[in-house]
């Protein structure tokens, strides 16, 4: 796949239609700009070094007591060192985890380190434990670099089940990479994001490694990382309850309006009210919700969120999110930034970014958010016209419903162009010649899913509602 950076279109469009197209391109720019960058590292397959744990996991508790019985000096952080002698490394908490809620789990996996060059990838087991449903792994790149030295990208490379099912191969990622989030730093790999998996108890698999510098400075070359590795799990929801998404709003630089108006508004209502029953498919709907405004010089500097296809420090989604964790350190929920624009002041009336199989709870982090643009004088329009105007469901109710749908671990169905779809069975892709641009004339059937690349609609299918009920991103 050729390398190419798209211009996000400029022109501010009127109808809920084009505006979709708008956000879901902006979606899709930014995805995609991670797989492309994958491709043109052009890494070996299957020469991954992996160092296998081969003694079952066992639960931090019990960790403690071994630990005890025998005497085991006590884990020490930052030495790179498994002092303890369990097989990870600084597992001690050394790297922060997510808050958790009740009922939720975290087990540290300590670090791997991947040296220099394109050959490593260092693999974990870790326990699933019964009665566990919604799990996610998250590997974050903790190595600290000189400034102005971009992180790379980091993806899942392999993860094989208690039985022995390689539910992703090492290399797979190249045709495949809808199996879990390529991130720049960070990546997380949604545990059952193929509906024919299930989360079964017993020790799985998993190994992740890393690229090449950020699309767009790529030169060629890797350097060293340090992967905090990571798995975040809840308990199960028996199949007839409701499953909730708490989410955390913050209202960027007063967009679309203080946050205390915003959440009495009868417009954020009918957005609710429109999520819920976009979802309702999937007996998921929204649980609690919190506003909170972020102003001052962080809200004047994120009201407009630029480069978002850039690396960091210049990337300003990584910079809004860590100003909402200074409101919310404690928050257990996933964080909804309300912003004017996405990477262009004149982008369209709505457009969405989101985490891709999103873990909840871990405030300053791309992994726990989601952005949606929504533009200031169009929502200015909607509440001069009056709480009977569904407007504000069909444009930015759907655009954070789509959202939604990527946090708890839903790829695009379709894309604009190329062979890349979700791997959801009764989502059947959209066979066209690559050239060919898809959209609702040429993938009619498709272009139907909240999913798409581009909606037209707003459906859910039976296996999109079962990968999104395995998000641990939802609560009982
Ligand atoms: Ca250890
Ligand atoms: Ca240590
Ligand atoms: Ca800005
Ligand atoms: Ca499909
Ligand atoms: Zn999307």
């Amino acid at each position: 796949m050729k390398l190419v950076r798209p211009t996000l279109p400029l022109m501010i469009q009127t109808t809920v239609l084009v505006v979709l197209l708008v956000l879901a391109a902006c979606q899709r720019v930014a995805e995609d700009d991670a797989a492309d960058a994958i491709s043109d590292a052009k890494i070996i397959k299957d020469t991954a070094t992996t160092v296998d744990i081969t003694k079952p996991d066992v639960a931090p508790d019990a960790k403690a007591d071994i630990a005890k019985d025998v005497a085991a000096p006590p884990e020490q952080c930052g030495n790179d060192l498994d002092d303890d002698g369990d097989g990870y490394i600084d597992e001690a908490n050394c790297y922060p985890g997510p808050n958790l809620r009740v009922g939720s789990e975290w087990l540290d996996l300590g670090v791997v380190a991947i040296g220099v060059g394109k050959e490593k990838a260092g693999m974990r087991t870790f326990g699933a434990a019964l009665k566990n449903e919604g799990m996610v792994v998250t590997a974050e790149d903790v190595m600290v670099r000189p400034v102005g030295t971009y992180p790379q990208y980091v993806w899942a490379e392999q993860l094989i089940s208690p039985s022995g099912v390689v539910d992703l191969a090492a290399g797979e990622w190249q045709t495949s990479p809808n199996r879990g989030q390529v991130g720049e730093a960070a990546s997380t790999l949604q545990v059952g994001m193929s509906p024919t998996i299930s989360v079964i108890a017993g020790p799985w698999k998993v190994a992740f490694t890393h690229a090449a510098q950020i699309a767009s400075s790529w030169d060629g070359q890797t350097t060293a990382a340090k992967l905090h590795l990571g798995v975040y799990a809840r308990p199960e929801i028996a199949a007839n309850q409701i499953a909730y998404f708490d989410l955390d709003v913050f209202c960027v630089g007063g967009v679309p309006m203080p946050c205390a108006q915003l959440a009495t508004s009868p417009q954020w209502q009918i957005m609710a009210d429109r999520i819920n029953a976009i979802w309702k498919t999937a007996s998921i709907q929204l649980g609690t919700v919190t506003f909170t405004d972020l102003d001052g010089d962080d809200g004047t500097k994120y009201k407009y969120i630029d480069n978002v296809l850039e690396g960091q420090p210049q990337n300003e989604l990584f910079g809004v999110y860590q100003a909402t964790a200074k409101k919310r350190p404690q928050s257990t929920a996933a964080t909804l930034v309300l912003v004017a624009g996405l990477n262009d002041n004149g982008l369209g009336v709505a457009a969405g970014l989101s985490a891709l199989g999103g873990v909840p709870g871990w405030p300053g982090r791309r992994t726990s958010g989601l952005a949606v643009a929504i533009d200031p004088d169009k929502w200015q329009i909607v509440v001069d016209e009056g709480p009977d105007v569904s407007y504000a469901g069909d444009v930015w109710g759907v655009v954070i419903a789509h959202e939604i749908g990527h946090f708890l671990g839903l790829w695009h169905t379709d894309e604009k162009a190329g062979g890349q779809h979700d791997t959801v069975d009764d989502t059947p892709p959209c066979n066209l010649d690559e050239s060919i641009e898809k959209t609702k004339e040429t993938c009619p059937v498709q272009a139907k899913y909240l999913m798409f690349w581009a909606p037209a609609a707003t459906s859910l299918t039976l296996g999109q509602a079962k990968v999104a009920r395995l998000s641990p991103a939802l609560r009982p």
